[in-house]
């Protein structure tokens, strides 16, 4: 697919921010620093559409790109990085709640994982908010570039193994670096937005 014009909408700080608008949202998750601007910047061709930065966890806000007003892209922030607190944590989970209980427009989601490490219980914890209000699921395995390639089939057995991954819910392996993975993650979120 050819993006012609995406921009962000806002960067929510909570739930009346988000946007008044009936087009159908793709949300995606995934730690901190693992890639999740990259991948918004790569799969429109725009190269600071999201901002990549070296300050992981900073904010805490949901960021609503419209996607030629074809549908939302919402990039939530990453999540399990090393100092965040308590109250932070809390936070997070309630504005997941908000969002997977009460957002209509919720179409799929995207987790988003670093293809060189095992999952973590908060990759899972994402997960389960999505199987738990039946919301579509794909992972995507990123920076697939910086694995040796004795060890890509092995890391992706690791990552559907340790997060329960069903035969129907896919893993997509991805890199921003060699634009791996484009065409199979845009058809898959065709396939989430037609349902
Ligand atoms: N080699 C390689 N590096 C990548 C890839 N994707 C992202 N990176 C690098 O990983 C770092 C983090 O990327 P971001 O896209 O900012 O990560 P993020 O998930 O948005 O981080 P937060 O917004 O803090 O949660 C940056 O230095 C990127 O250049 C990839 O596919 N391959
Ligand atoms: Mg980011």
């Amino acid at each position: 697919m050819e993006v012609k014009n995406p921009y962000l909408v806002i960067s929510a700080p909570d739930s009346k921010s988000w946007p008044d608008s009936p087009l159908p949202e793709i949300v995606m998750a995934g730690r901190s620093n693992v890639g999740k601007s990259s991948l918004i910047n790569t799969i429109t061709r725009r190269k600071n559409l999201a901002y990549v930065g070296n300050t992981p966890g900073k904010t805490r806000l949901l960021n609503f790109f419209n996607i030629d007003d074809v549908f939302m892209l919402v990039d939530v922030p990453g999540y399990g990085y090393a100092n965040a607190s308590k109250k932070m944590l809390i936070q997070f989970g309630e504005m997941m709640e908000e969002y997977f209980g009460q957002r209509q427009q919720k179409k799929g989601l995207l987790i988003i994982v670093d293809a060189r490490h095992k999952p973590t219980e908060d990759d899972l914890t994402m997960i389960e908010y999505a199987r738990y209000h039946n919301i579509p699921l794909a992972v995507v395995a990123t920076k697939m570039d910086k694995l040796k390639r004795s060890e890509v089939k092995k890391n992706l057995e690791r990552i559907r193994l340790t997060l329960e991954l069903k035969e129907d819910e896919a893993l997509i392996p991805f890199s921003s670096e060699k634009r791996q993975g484009v065409d199979a993650l845009w058809q898959m979120i065709e396939k989430m937005l037609e349902q």
